[in-house]
């Protein structure tokens, strides 16, 4: 891949990136929930563009941000797993979306989580001028160790980031030891048998069935924390006016789900519905496809032992809950920005990196290619550009931020991309678009995949000696029910999707009627 040159953007403006982990576009007011309190969501959706089906390129942390981190698929970046090391595996030369931003002049702070931890540490600060909040791996070596060879040189003409680390001492311990045990257990047992999956569980216990009141206040909490860096740093950047991408990843609400108790108490426990879709009405689906009924986040290691409604409502009250906490950090950070009088030439993008199961299928957790895991919020204010308050229903995928970032600030695309820039859909939200968003999912010695359309979801689970299909019609199954994939009425339809999810993203891009740059901004 050649290092993108380009043109200097004559764009000044700026970017707020938020990204919310494991937030499920099913938890969002504006989304449709109709119990969920997200009014600061609510009201910048209705200032901007919300996307009603954004979909991630895979249900888990690390390939969903090395994918839309870089403009690529999990198939070209090669980051399946949480484990995979993004810096490793990407193909030479690859840039990711701060190193693209920073070489255009552009100022670049991250707060919080945005690569996924450890193994991309040099990348993910050679990728910076100032880091708050963020994980310092054990095995951190420096900025220049595991940077790419051929872009050394260019790394030294580069100021050194700045770094602040704030853990939680206790945790961190707790983790270490855990981590310590697991990997005493792994080097004896057989990769995903049943030894190796209780080693697993047992390292993630700690984030795992602890939900409710955290028993701090907003400005104790480390999101709360974050927000109010974000608003210093918003602050200082009004008044140096420097040209900046400022990303803040918020950490609830996954687990543990904590949150201070104001969040909590906007609920009322009895107004919570036993989550949808109970696995005793699932028809024909794959134990795959529910990942063999194994939760990794909430009930961690209680698959034995069914949850009873009225603790499966408490959970879904505490994900309300952060969702909220959430929420209202957000609001601080929006709130800032018109007050520092920096949101009319500042691009906000406020997504999450993939999704989570609330109890359907009994579910909860992500790893699955049902709606709830795949689907995420997507607002997106641009100014002078996005239409206001518009809901677009035209299919998007997290892979095309990059490229629609690219092409908003007048930046060259690298010329591998594959995703594309819907730019377009910020004015005219109704037009048509994608065919369709592909996922892909690898647990467990299987690799899911998922084509889905406006209206279905097709996915082929494949493991060495066998695959496994399924087929929802989500106009009739919302919650994904009943598979279809073995109904010979609907063979036509398998063949067809089957057809498309072989030929991949490239046979469902829209066709684009110009490409003039018409949503650029010359500002
Ligand atoms: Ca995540």
């Amino acid at each position: 891949m050649k290092i993108p040159k380009g043109k200097l953007p004559k764009s000044r403006m700026n970017v707020l990136f938020i990204d919310i982990e494991d937030m499920t576009a099913a938890a969002v007011g504006c989304y449709g929930n109709a119990i969920v309190r997200t009014p600061n969501l609510d009201r910048f959706a209705a200032s901007g563009v919300r996307f009603g089906r954004c979909y991630c390129q895979a249900p888990m942390c690390n390939p969903s941000r090395s994918s839309f981190l870089t403009g690529l698929r999990p198939d070209t970046t090669r980051v399946y797993r949480n484990r995979d090391p993004m810096d490793q595996l990407l193909p030479q030369g690859t840039l990711s979306l701060p190193e693209l931003l920073r070489r255009q002049g552009v100022y670049c702070i991250n707060i919080g989580k945005l690569f996924h931890y450890t193994w991309m540490a040099e990348k993910q600060t050679s990728a910076f001028d100032r880091l708050e909040f963020c994980d310092l791996p054990r095995n951190y070596k420096g900025v220049s160790k595991g940077y790419p060879k051929h872009l050394e040189d260019e790394l030294h003409l580069l100021p050194k980031p700045r770094f602040s680390y704030s853990p939680d001492p206790a945790l961190e311990k707790q983790l270490v030891e855990l981590k310590t045990t697991r990997d005493k257990i792994w080097r004896k047992a057989k990769r995903d048998s049943k030894e190796w999956n209780e080693a697993r569980a047992m390292f993630q216990q700690p984030n795992a069935n602890v939900f409710g009141d955290s028993g701090l206040r907003d400005e104790q909490e480390f999101d709360g924390r974050k927000a109010r860096m974000a608003t210093h740093i918003l602050a200082e950047m009004a008044r140096e006016k420097k040209r900046f991408f400022l990303s803040v990843g918020f950490s609830r609400p996954h687990t543990p789900l904590r949150c201070p108790k104001k969040y909590l108490d906007l609920y009322d426990l009895d107004k919570i519905p036993v989550p949808e879709a109970p696995p005793s009405k699932d028809r024909d689906i794959p134990p795959v496809a529910k990942r063999f009924g194994v939760n990794y986040d909430i009930f961690n290691r209680q698959y034995d032992h069914p949850v009873t409604p009225e603790v499966a409502r408490k959970a879904v009250l505490a994900y309300y809950g952060c969702a909220s906490f959430i929420d209202a950090q957000i609001g601080l950070v929006l709130d800032t920005l018109e007050r520092e009088g920096l949101a009319d030439h500042t691009i906000v993008i406020v997504f999450s990196d993939h999704g989570f199961q609330l109890g359907e299928h009994g579910l909860w957790s992500k790893y699955t290619l049902f709606e709830q895991s795949t689907r995420i919020p997507l607002l997106v204010r641009v100014p002078g550009v996005s239409a206001k308050g518009a809901v677009c229903d035209e299919i998007v995928e997290t892979v095309d931020l990059l490229p629609t970032l690219c092409e908003l600030l007048n930046m060259a695309p690298p010329d591998n991309l594959e995703g594309t820039s819907f730019v377009p859909l910020l004015t005219q939200p109704e037009q048509p678009w994608k065919k369709a968003a592909f996922t892909v999912c690898s647990i467990a010695g299987h690799v899911g995949r998922s084509v889905r359309t406006k209206r279905f979801r097709y996915a082929e689970w494949r493991a060495k000696d066998s695959v496994a299909t399924e087929l929802y019609d989500l106009a009739a199954d919302s919650w994904e029910q009943i598979n279809l994939a073995h109904d010979p009425k609907h063979a036509a339809r398998v063949a067809e999707l089957a057809a498309l999810l072989k030929a991949g993203w490239r046979a469902a891009r829209p066709n684009r009627r110009s490409r003039s740059g018409a949503g650029r901004i010359d500002r």
